[in-house]
């Protein structure tokens, strides 16, 4: 709440009490739109945290659960051995899923859109060329170059403000999504969600969040994947 990035996040007003349970009260970004369309897009050429990795190595943990979801996808993923188990670790798990979709070859994915009629489309596993994410991105926005025009306002607002950010510069931001939320009257926004898994750094090292990750440069890859999101979203602009 003290960083510039503050308008580019839902404010947070504490802990308030209902109950007897306590809950972080947040501003609803729905609030201003009427009927709105909504998405989610996973920022990042990673989705799990180096410290995850660690603790897979030192602790495996098989996932039996991700097992069945790996095969609902594609029966021929799993290994021999996790066949054998059922099971795959989770890790391995988030790297096929990052592979597979968008996350690898273009630092962010789209977790899923809902339209202003409800309807909800969440199948987006295997999206993953740009020319299959434009076609994504055209259906949410329903083809309409004023939204993409404000999308596109929004979102070099927000590389700048990333940029300059001293947050984001010390910290890690994996798991972290944009939300995109528009409406029929025009109006845009794109809001910063989902800090689960990001994390202070140690104080010697700072992030570009562009230069490739190897395990133990901590980078996450959020501005080449912002990056690439709005070079898409300008392709889609008609030719003047
Ligand atoms: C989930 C997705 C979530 C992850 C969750 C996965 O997979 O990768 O980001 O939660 O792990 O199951 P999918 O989208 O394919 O359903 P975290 O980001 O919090 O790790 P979980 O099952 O351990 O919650």
């Amino acid at each position: 709440m003290e960083d510039t990035l503050r308008p580019f996040v839902p404010a947070y007003h504490g802990v308030v009490q209902r109950d007897e349970q306590d809950y972080n009260m947040m501003d609803n970004l729905l609030t201003h739109f009427d009927s709105p369309a909504i998405m989610d897009c996973k920022m990042g050429s990673r989705t799990y945290l180096e410290e995850e990795l660690l603790l897979a190595r030192e602790r495996p943990q098989p996932r039996e659960d991700m097992y069945e979801k790996m095969v609902a996808v594609d029966p021929e993923a799993p290994t021999f051995q996790e066949r054998a188990q059922q099971a795959v670790l989770k890790t391995r798990y988030m790297q096929w899923r990052e592979t597979l979709s968008s996350t690898t070859n273009l630092g962010f994915r789209i977790e899923g859109f809902r339209k202003p009629n409800k309807e909800c489309h969440t199948n987006f596993k295997r999206t993953k060329s740009r020319d299959q994410v434009m076609e994504a991105l055209d259906n949410f926005v329903e083809s309409n170059t004023q939204i993409v025009l404000g999308y596109l306002r929004r979102l070099k607002q927000l590389r700048q403000v990333l940029e300059a950010s001293d947050f984001f510069r010390t910290h890690e931001v994996v798991g972290s999504s944009l939300l995109f939320v528009h409406d029929w009257t025009g109006m845009t926004g794109v809001w910063m969600i989902d800090f689960g898994k990001t994390v202070a750094l140690p104080s010697q090292i700072t992030l570009d969040h562009r230069t490739p990750w190897v395990e133990g440069n901590r980078e996450d890859g959020y501005l080449w994947g912002l990056d690439n999101l709005i070079d898409i979203l300008a392709n889609m602009l008609p030719l003047t």
